[in-house]
C-alpha cells in the first residue's frame, strides 16, 4: 500500500477539488489522455487511471472496470494486472472473481465486479512486472 504513497492520494484529491485541474494532469501525460474522465492512482513503476463502466456503480450490480496502465521512465511494461475490492472495515471482499482481459497495450478490461453491499469499498491494482507487484489502492463509498 505505501507504493501508491501520498502523490496519488494528493492528486486525486486535487483532481476531485479542482476538475480544470485533472484535465491538465491527463494532457500532459499522452499515455492517459485516451481515457478522460478516469480517476488515476500512481505507484513506484506506474501511472493506472481507471473509469468503471457504468460509471455510477450501484449495489447488488455487477459492473467493469477499464484501465489504462502508463509506464514510469525507465520500469518495464507490467507483464500482468489484477483487479480486486474489498471492505477495510469489513474484512470482506466480493462474492465474484474479475476476470481481467488485455485489450491492448497498457489497457485492460476488467468483467464481473460487484459490490454487494453499501459503504466503503477499496479497489486493489496489482502489477507485475520482473518478480516485482506494484499495489495501488483506490477508495470509494457506496451509498
Ligand atoms: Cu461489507
Amino acid at each position: 500500500m505505501g507504493a501508491a504513497g501520498p502523490l496519488a492520494a494528493c492528486r486525486l484529491c486535487a483532481s476531485l477539488a479542482f476538475p480544470a485541474f485533472a484535465v491538465n494532469v491527463f494532457a500532459a501525460d499522452p499515455c492517459l489522455a485516451h481515457i478522460a474522465g478516469a480517476r488515476s492512482v500512481e505507484s513506484e513503476r506506474y501511472v493506472l487511471a481507471y473509469r468503471t463502466q457504468p460509471e455510477q456503480i450501484r449495489v447488488g450490480v455487477h459492473f467493469s472496470v477499464v484501465v489504462s496502465v502508463c509506464v514510469k521512465g525507465g520500469a518495464r511494461a507490467p507483464e500482468s494486472m489484477r483487479v480486486d475490492a474489498h471492505m477495510p472495515e469489513h474484512r470482506h471482499g466480493m462474492n465474484y472473481r474479475t476476470i481481467v482481459e488485455r485489450a491492448d497495450e497498457g489497457r485492460y478490461h476488467a468483467e464481473g465486479l460487484m459490490f454487494h453491499m453499501p459503504g466503503r469499498w477499496e479497489y486493489v491494482f496489482e502489477l507485475r512486472a520482473g518478480g516485482f507487484t506494484d499495489r495501488v489502492t483506490d477508495s470509494i463509498v457506496l451509498d
